[in-house]
């Protein structure tokens, strides 16, 4: 997706319901998806507010309009949880705003959300107590959505944390060398054989009904929480585009993947790249705080493994993406989708030396 001009923003934006104008854009850099903007905006009796405009990458959401229909439902729901609770559906939860023909899509990817105020997006624990807080936030969501109906919602993109099918589908990308690129990952791909057999325990656990499937958010990366910027309080959980019926664990493993490391998920120097045993004590216990009794015993016992899985997953999905050519996450440059992927290697490797621990950990929260 290409960036468009300052005018082609501005004339998106007029077409929103919003009274005012924009008067200007920030691109936010964070997501490997879609196209994001902070948009300063003026209402018609001069007060100061701000949007956030995204463009939606329909390469990757081939089904937009159901993706709409499974944000709005989850929004609805949220609002409704935030209200019971007395507390403020402008700040705990997203709103869609419609576009001037009624729908909440221009030219059929441009959308429109309330922008959350006084919060920001954290990229690594860079305070203390953060960790827990971001952790009791997806614990409530994940709680918050535990009487949605999961039959009403629509599977954005099939098979998303099906690592089997995740792991095939790289075996695939092995074969075709589309990119002429095997050659360099030999020692990275004999890895990836390795573990193969890990990839099968939460896809055949929820198939023998071991694992319950819930309504989960499905990206839970530490800077899709927003936290408070006075009391680095959870305030609310964004990016629902992967909101669909799957497993507490990948809920809990991506987190850990994300926000347990060490390093940013793309170091390239990879003595700084392992899992941080105290981080995934402080993000295990508010976890568990957060989602209270919505866990079973056994999903609580697979909360180590789940970090592995999860990290191995996404090595599959970054080193298959360097394979295809880049075709699909944002790059910043050429190597960039290779050196993500021997860092979640190194730290998938990390993690599983380090199983024993984190269960010791769990057993003690
Ligand atoms: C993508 O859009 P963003 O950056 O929040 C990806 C996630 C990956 C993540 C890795 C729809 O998330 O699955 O875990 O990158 N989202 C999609 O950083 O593929
Ligand atoms: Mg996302």
């Amino acid at each position: 997706m290409t960036t468009p001009t300052n005018q082609k923003l501005l004339e998106i934006s007029a077409d929103f319901e919003i009274d005012g104008k924009a008067t200007g854009f920030t691109q936010l850099t964070d997501g490997h998806i879609n196209n994001t903007f902070a948009v300063d905006w003026v209402h018609s009796d001069g007060t100061k507010d701000k949007y956030l405009l995204q463009q939606i990458n329909t390469n990757v959401f081939r089904k937009v309009d159901e993706l709409i229909k499974n944000i709005n439902g989850v929004c609805e729901h949220i609002k409704k949880k935030v209200t019971e609770a007395g507390g403020d559906t402008s700040r705990e939860a997203l709103t869609l705003i419609k576009c001037k023909n009624g729908g909440y899509l221009w030219d059929g990817c441009w959308r429109m959300y309330n922008f959350i105020k006084g919060a920001s997006a954290h990229q690594s624990a860079d305070a203390p107590g953060l960790l827990f807080n971001a952790a009791k936030a997806f614990g409530k969501f994940q709680r918050q959505l535990a009487d949605y109906p999961a039959d009403t919602l629509f599977e954005t993109i099939p098979n998303f944390h099906n690592t089997v099918s995740r792991y095939n589908d790289f075996m695939k990308s092995v074969e075709l060398d589309a990119a002429g690129r095997a050659k360099e990952c030999v020692k990275e791909i004999e890895t990836i054989k390795k573990y193969e057999k890990y990839a099968h325990i939460i896809v055949d656990g929820i198939a023998e009904g071991k694992i319950p499937l819930r309504v989960t958010h499905n990206d839970t990366k530490l800077n899709n929480v927003m936290m408070d910027d006075k009391t680095n309080e959870g305030v609310c959980v964004i990016d629902l585009d992967t909101v669909m019926p799957g497993s507490l664990l990948y809920d809990f493993g991506d987190s850990i993947r994300f926000a347990a490391c060490n390093s940013a998920e793309d170091e390239p120097d990879l003595d700084k790249v392992y899992l941080r045993l105290d981080l995934f004590e402080e993000y295990t216990k508010g976890f568990l705080c957060g989602v209270g009794d919505g866990i079973t015993e056994y999903e609580k016992s697979l909360l180590p493994m789940s970090s592995f899985i999860l990290t191995y997953e996404l090595v599959l999905r970054f080193l298959g993406d360097y394979l295809n050519g880049d075709t699909y996450f944002k790059i910043g440059y050429p190597k960039h989708n290779l050196v993500r992927a021997r860092a979640q290697l190194k730290l998938a490797e990390d993690m599983f030396a380090k199983l024993d621990d984190m269960k010791k950990i769990v057993e003690n929260c």
